[in-house]
């Protein structure tokens, strides 16, 4: 169950949460176009601090951009507003919920003139697919849905309705008994999971899909700079999922999943079933950022 806090900003205002309410007849509530991000604050030794806020906010900005959303504030306000709500929630450590939705108005395919809106809610959120997953690593299954066509509901906008993909293969994933799904593309090649973004080792070097089928994760950017400035390098190119069976590690990232092994494919083990070497080093380095231990990529936290 989530885990209540107290306020939710909703159009500008703090609101209790148990009042943070909308009409049944929102508009994206019917049709899915709704857009948002998913962010974390994690305390650090200098108080709680946000990761990447800049980045997560541009990339709202841009899902809009792509879907002829007008959102009613500048990323200024919205970050501005992110900072408050982390701030008078208290929060230590949460998980960062804006969305921006098309409100009550007119029914029907075309909302003319239905009102932009927007709120951010914080909760607590533990890790996403378990300690044990973060530790040992996960077992997935390859989906039998596709990942959305590129051309049907496009890729890199972070959109709500793009989420019913996402869900029927985490179904399907869960009830064969794994623990997280991997699309393929409709072309075959390797997309995402469900809620991350895939990444390979083989022979020392990393190997990540392109920016064709998936969200542009910003865990994904980390770990591709930080691997970088570890001397590993990443490819970004399209694989198949017998390359996941035959790579040495693989591993998901999101803000959600933060940086969780991959044990095992299809019931395949990946290498030795067990996170590999350059998976737990960069898993490490992942954590020593968010907790504001490593000085290096400081830049990357907007303290609260
Ligand atoms: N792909 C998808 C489809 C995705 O949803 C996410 C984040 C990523 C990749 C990784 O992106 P990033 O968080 O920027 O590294 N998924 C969010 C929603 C999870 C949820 O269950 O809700 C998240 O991790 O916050």
């Amino acid at each position: 169950m989530l885990e209540k806090t107290e306020k939710i900003w909703m159009d500008g205002e703090l609101v209790p949460w148990d009042d943070a309410k909308v009409h049944v007849l929102t508009h994206t509530m019917h049709y899915g176009l709704g857009i948002f991000e998913g962010i974390r604050c994690y305390e650090t030794v200098d108080g709680p601090a946000i990761f990447r806020l800049a980045e997560h906010v541009d990339r709202l900005f841009k899902s809009a951009r792509i879907f002829l959303i007008d959102i009613p504030y500048t990323e200024e306000q919205i970050e501005e507003a992110i900072i408050t709500t982390v701030k008078v929630n208290g929060m230590r450590e949460c998980y960062i919920r804006p969305l921006v939705y098309i409100g009550y108005g007119a029914m029907g395919l075309y909302p003319k003139g239905n009102p932009v809106r927007v709120s951010i809610a914080v909760w607590p959120w533990g890790t996403y697919l378990g300690d044990e997953g973060l530790k040992k690593g996960i077992r997935v299954k390859t989906s039998s849905f596709v990942r959305n066509h590129v051309n049907s509901t496009m890729s890199l906008g972070k959109v709500c309705g793009y989420y019913v993909n996402s869900q029927l293969a985490k179904k399907e994933a869960v009830s064969c008994g794994y623990d997280e799904a991997l699309l393929l593309d409709t072309e075959g090649f390797v997309s995402e999971g469900s809620g991350e973004n895939i990444f390979v080792a083989r022979g020392g070097r990393l190997k990540t899909t392109p920016l064709t089928s998936i969200l542009e994760g910003i865990t994904r950017n980390s770990m591709i700079t930080v691997a970088r400035d570890e001397g590993i390098e990443t490819i970004e190119d399209r694989f198949t999922r017998d390359e996941v069976y035959v790579s040495d590690e693989a591993f998901f990232t999101g803000t959600a999943a933060e940086v969780t092994p991959i044990r095992e494919l299809d019931g395949r083990p990946i290498g030795d079933g067990t996170p590999g070497e350059i998976t737990r080093r960069l898993q490490d380095i992942f954590f020593s950022i968010v907790r504001g231990e490593n000085k290096r990529y400081r830049e990357w936290l907007t303290m609260v």
